[in-house]
């Protein structure tokens, strides 16, 4: 049975174009149920049109407070019937009841190299911290923000003088590479989430979590 994945996204979703790619090729252990976003005029949306899943908006400001969103959020999600649930860009923080339903079937990817850099602006936050090298990291999300159980990561070299705009390109262009393969880890059942330890085919994954050279090199 194929992994069914609900998308979560606020903008222009090309990470979510990446995981549509990646995934809509014969014999893909997964495929993508719905795509939900908080914001009406997310351009990922119309990326989900075109390949012809379902998408749906909840605007954030239409509720009083962060736990009726998410519990509406969450309605909406569960409509599809996910077995995994992926934020791509999504920019709303998810309150411990709403992460605790998802617990062990909620990854996102982040734009640093775990555990530096959490929260927004982060490719401009590595370049002032004088950072030789940055990244992105998949992660199972938890209550924490950003602090959940590592699962991959990729790094790119600053070079001198960089700027925020073409580090926070080569950034994504690793992220098209990190996120469908962690999708279809989850997918092929490699990937769990035991007491508060990410592990990988059945082996707790380091604390800095799997280094996507390493793979590449056959380490
Ligand atoms: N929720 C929980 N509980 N845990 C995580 O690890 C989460 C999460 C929700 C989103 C993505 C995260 C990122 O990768 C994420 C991880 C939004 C903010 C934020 O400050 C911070 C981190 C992330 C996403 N959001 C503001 C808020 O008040 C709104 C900012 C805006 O709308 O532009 O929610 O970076
Ligand atoms: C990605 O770089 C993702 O890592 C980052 O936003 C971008 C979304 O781009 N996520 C966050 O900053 C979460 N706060 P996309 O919409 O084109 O996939």
């Amino acid at each position: 049975m194929s992994c069914r994945i609900v998308v979560l996204i606020s903008g222009s979703g090309t990470n979510l174009q990446a995981l549509i790619d990646n995934l809509a090729v014969p014999d893909s252990p997964a495929r993508i149920v719905g795509v939900i976003s908080n914001k009406a005029d997310a351009y990922g949306l119309q990326r989900a049109g075109a390949a012809g899943i379902p998408f749906d908006t909840l605007n954030h400001r239409d509720f009083i407070d962060r736990e009726s969103f998410d519990r509406a959020l969450q309605q909406q999600i569960d409509a599809f019937q996910p077995d995994l649930v992926l934020l791509a860009g999504f920019m709303r923080i998810l309150t411990p009841g709403f992460v605790t339903h998802y617990r062990g079937r909620l990854l996102n990817i982040h734009p640093s190299l775990l555990p530096k850099h959490k929260g927004l602006q982060t490719h401009q936050r590595a370049l002032d911290a004088g950072d030789a090298e940055h990244g992105a990291t998949v992660h199972f999300v938890t209550e924490e923000l950003d602090g959940g159980p590592l699962i991959l990561q990729g790094r790119v070299q600053i070079t001198p003088g960089q700027e925020a705009a073409s580090l926070a390109a080569e950034v994504q262009q690793l992220e098209y590479r990190l996120y469908p393969l962690a999708a279809r880890w989850f997918a092929a059942g490699r990937l769990q989430l035991n007491d508060d330890r990410a592990c990988f085919d059945g082996n707790p994954i380091p604390p800095s979590g799997l280094r996507l050279e390493d793979l590449e090199s056959g380490i």
